[in-house]
């Protein structure tokens, strides 16, 4: 059965819906955010980032909503609740399934901590969340290319190709000095190798 982690007012309410939609059965092990908003150290002990929503489904331990709702959906749901590939609702149902937290949350969350300070996050130090957060997500990032040579494994995926841009992020507009990470840099160097990558970037980005 599967397990979701809640913290309470945040995301996971989302897995608990879509369970419900689903009539799938599932246990709830609820969560309270600590003083700075942050979720509690009992759930770093499930997940390094310790993150809601998380979900245990027998081995696996499973973080970001978006791909806990594909997931579930894909893996449990029996065709419910997803246009068939072929369908013309398919294209538009995965825009706005990414968009949701690919773009709208990330820049309705960055202003929340970065605007005025007035809102519910007002007393939160808006530099502290946000390096806090950061750095787990870097380090995060490192740990997992330590363990594999690619983000879903042992082969490389689409998922490399979304997430090499993050990690490229941190040298290109952060202009951060990588040497602290040598898993990301074996594995930028990993991916450099691939013609079909150098034909992309010399396209993408000629150099002047
Ligand atoms: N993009 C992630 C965002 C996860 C996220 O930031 N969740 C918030 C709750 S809505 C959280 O865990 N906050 C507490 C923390 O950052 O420690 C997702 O969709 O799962």
């Amino acid at each position: 059965m599967i397990t979701i982690y809640h913290l309470s007012n945040s995301r996971s309410e989302r897995i608990i819906w879509l369970m419900e939609e689903l009539g799938l059965p599932y246990r709830v092990e609820k969560f309270h955010r600590d003083a700075n908003m942050l979720a509690p150290a009992e759930m770093r002990a499930i997940h390094p980032l310790g993150k809601s929503p998380m979900i245990r489904d027998g081995d696996i331990v499973l973080i970001e909503s978006g791909a806990i709702v594909e997931y579930i959906i894909n893996r449990h749901g029996g065709g419910k609740l997803v246009p068939a590939v072929s369908a013309a609702d398919y294209p538009r149902y995965l825009q706005w399934l990414h968009f949701a937290e690919g773009s709208a949350l990330a820049y309705l969350v960055g202003r929340m901590f970065l605007g005025d300070g007035s809102g519910m996050l007002g007393q939160v130090s808006s530099k502290d969340f946000l390096d806090e957060n950061c750095e787990r997500y870097i380090d995060y990032i490192e740990s997992t290319l330590g363990e594999q040579p690619y983000f879903a494994g042992a082969n490389f995926t689409a998922a490399d190709i979304m997430m090499i841009y993050v990690i490229d992020f941190l040298k290109r507009f952060e202009q951060r000095d990588l040497t602290p990470y040598p898993n990301m840099v074996r594995y930028l160097a990993r991916i450099g190798e691939r013609p079909a990558f150098q034909k992309a970037m010399a396209f993408a980005n000629p150099s002047p």
